[in-house]
């Protein structure tokens, strides 16, 4: 299923900034911070438990129960009531990337026995915040439903000093999209952000591959990251990071990088076994 956008939420601008406000002193949880590229986060506002610490997300099928800081962010929980169908809901999160951050391009459901129909409603966000698909670059507007397609190679990042806040709510696979949304206005045409991104030139590339004289063990992290932020920036598929790693390790001619690499590569992209977690 494709990405698109589903609806449009009007806002109660005061409630909104009430639980913008709440969440700001909010305990985030760890919770997938192998994914996290800079300062993204997540907390859970419902899940099959309703408790704080079922953190991570398991395919059940049982209609999501709030959690302590779901039933305090009163205005969230509202939406949630009014613009979705709770049954198939699975789970509700806040998603919230700081500046200078961004999620490693990855696949999600590789650990789970079924996909989720993943929609995101974008409670906080400016122009300097961006998603990305393939090679594709988009901007999700503030007050805008979309359906997300998170079985394919994706990012999101935020590049402006004020956070981006999505909530992002997962429903039964078997739904449509369209189906799990209701009293939502039409969006405005052409929400699509014209890609303004850099051309990928084989002089950048050769550049990139010239951190193989410094790649090491100690900063593979930190050049992971570096790698992780350019497609927001230059016209170029999220996934091409992990062939840029594994030349430049090739390069370096290091055999654990090489193997860090490889397993980089399965972790977000190919496979990933339950309740797995990558520590690199
Ligand atoms: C999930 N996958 O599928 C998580 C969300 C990124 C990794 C955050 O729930
Ligand atoms: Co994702």
């Amino acid at each position: 299923m494709t990405t698109r956008i589903l609806g449009l939420v009007e806002f109660d601008q005061k409630r909104l900034k009430v639980d913008l406000a709440t969440l700001a002193q909010a305990k985030f949880s760890t919770a997938y911070s192998d994914f996290a590229c800079g300062k993204w986060e997540a907390c859970i506002l419902r899940n099959r438990s309703g408790t704080q610490d079922e953190d991570t997300v398991v395919s059940h099928h049982v209609p999501a129960i709030a959690t302590p800081l779901g039933q305090s962010l009163s205005y969230f929980n509202e939406l949630l009531e009014t613009h979705f169908d709770t049954n198939a809901m699975r789970y509700a999160r806040i998603i919230r990337i700081s500046e200078n951050a961004c999620i490693i391009p990855h696949r999600d459901y590789l650990e789970l026995d079924a996909e989720f129909v993943r929609v995101h409603l974008v409670l906080a966000t400016n122009e300097r915040c961006m998603n990305t698909e393939n090679d594709r670059i988009y901007h999700m507007g503030l007050g805008e439903i979309w359906f997300l397609d998170a079985s394919v190679p994706h990012s999101a990042g935020c590049f402006s000093l004020t956070p981006r806040i999505h909530l992002m709510v997962d429903f039964e696979g078997t739904h449509l999209p369209e189906a799990v949304v209701r009293q939502t206005k039409q969006p405005l045409e052409s929400n699509a952000m014209v890609d303004a991104r850099e051309k990928w030139s084989k002089e950048t590339l050769e550049c990139v591959l010239g951190l193989s004289e410094i790649i090491s063990e100690a900063n593979y992290r930190e050049i992971v990251s570096i790698l992780a932020k350019l497609h927001f920036f230059y016209k170029i598929d999220c996934q091409a990071m992990y062939g840029w790693l594994q030349e430049l390790c090739r390069r370096r001619g290091d055999p654990i990088l090489i193997e860090k690499t490889n397993m980089l590569e399965r972790f977000y992209l190919i496979d990933r076994a339950a309740g797995e977690v990558m520590s690199y």
